[in-house]
């Protein structure tokens, strides 16, 4: 299997988090894309291909056009404004207050373009965003041209953007946009299978009222976990798009037993619906071992997670996602495609 990667990544660094009242560093960090890297190449999973340059396009097939001719504006904005610390929001249009004007400030364009303070920008922050966004559509290509299966080694991660805002690490949902490109390429249906311990809000906000796209996503149950405001059982999607998402909320301590009984009723709507290509959000936060999450996965499982996307049969591209066990990160991720190129 071929891993598109750009070391561009690594310039989007040294981003501090509000955890528990402090700020501390954040979990979100470059050496998470360099211990995968590492280890597909110790795995001899195969070659590591630079990503080709793509315009913003197919970004603003399922972004508002605005929000992405924001992001590259966002550090320069700061600099002007000269602000000593990394861009991030403080203050957000929720209920009662006005999100239809569009203000001028930075401080207040940062928090119209964001649902919480996760997306931090660093000098770097943009150029990490566009070669992740590079990745994913240079890794989408390989399968388009024939290939059964590439992976996307990207960062920083996308599942969390929605059409018009930031958050929780991502900036540029990857995973919807080659998703899109996929369909503009004559792909009649497409599957987002989301494995990640964290809700894909922004992957169900795009695609919700759609039925040329199947979101199906596993994840800690949001009355307790992080995005909190999406992701429960209710939520199959409006109008045409109804009855085309689908959640698996899942309570913390869940271990593999019952998080794969959720895998394989998500792999059963995913072959019933039939779509050309699988795109797999594969976020490895459902380790045991992360840091910020409650799920109980061990290392011998990834592989069986790939194993069982394999038996799929179909085209299948990965995109990475979350994962915050940094010394594991690399054995985790990797294993999934090992698994999957050994089914
Ligand atoms: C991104 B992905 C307080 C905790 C917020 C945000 C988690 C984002 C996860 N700073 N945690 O889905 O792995
Ligand atoms: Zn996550």
């Amino acid at each position: 299997m071929k891993t598109v990667f750009s070391p561009l990544h690594a310039g989007h660094g040294g981003q501090m988090e509000l955890v528990a009242g402090e700020i501390v560093p954040g979990f979100e960090k470059p050496s998470r894309a360099e211990f995968i890297r590492a280890r597909v190449e110790s795995e001899k999973l195969g070659p590591i291909l630079a990503p080709k340059e793509h315009a913003l396009d197919a970004a603003k097939r399922v972004h508002r056009a605005d929000y992405i001719d924001f992001l590259p504006t966002v550090w320069p904005l700061w600099q002007e404004a000269g602000y000593p610390g990394s861009a991030m929001p403080f203050t957000w249009p929720t209920r009662g207050l006005r999100a239809d004007v569009r203000p001028t400030r930075i401080d207040a364009l940062m928090g119209y373009y964001s649902f919480d303070a996760g997306a931090t920008f660093v000098k770097g922050t943009w150029d990490a965003i566009k070669s992740s966004y590079d990745v994913g559509l240079t890794a989408a290509e390989i399968v388009k041209a024939g290939e059964r299966t590439a992976f996307a080694l990207c960062r920083p991660p996308g599942h969390h953007a929605g059409a018009a805002f930031m958050g929780g690490y991502c900036f540029i949902n990857n995973a919807a946009v080659v998703a899109q490109w996929y369909r503009d390429q004559g792909a009649a249906r497409v599957a987002i299978l989301d494995v990640d311990y964290h809700h894909g809000n922004g992957t169900q906000e795009i695609f919700y009222e759609r039925d040329d796209v199947l979101v199906l996503n596993l994840h800690g149950d949001p009355n307790t976990e992080y995005p909190f405001f999406l992701g429960h059982a209710d939520e199959r999607g409006v109008g045409r798009g109804e009855g085309f998402n689908h959640n698996y909320p899942m309570p913390a301590g869940t271990p593999w037993t019952k998080w794969s009984e959720a895998l394989e009723d998500a792999c059963n709507k995913l072959t019933a619906y039939g779509p050309d290509v699988v795109v797999v959000s594969l976020g490895v936060d459902t380790f045991e071992k992360d840091p910020i999450s409650q799920f109980k996965l061990k290392s011998e499982d990834y592989p069986r997670i790939g194993e069982r996307i394999a038996r799929l049969g179909l085209p299948t591209l990965f995109v990475m996602e979350g994962g915050y066990a940094v010394e594991e990160i690399g054995v985790n991720a990797v294993g999934v495609l090992t698994g999957f190129e050994g089914a």
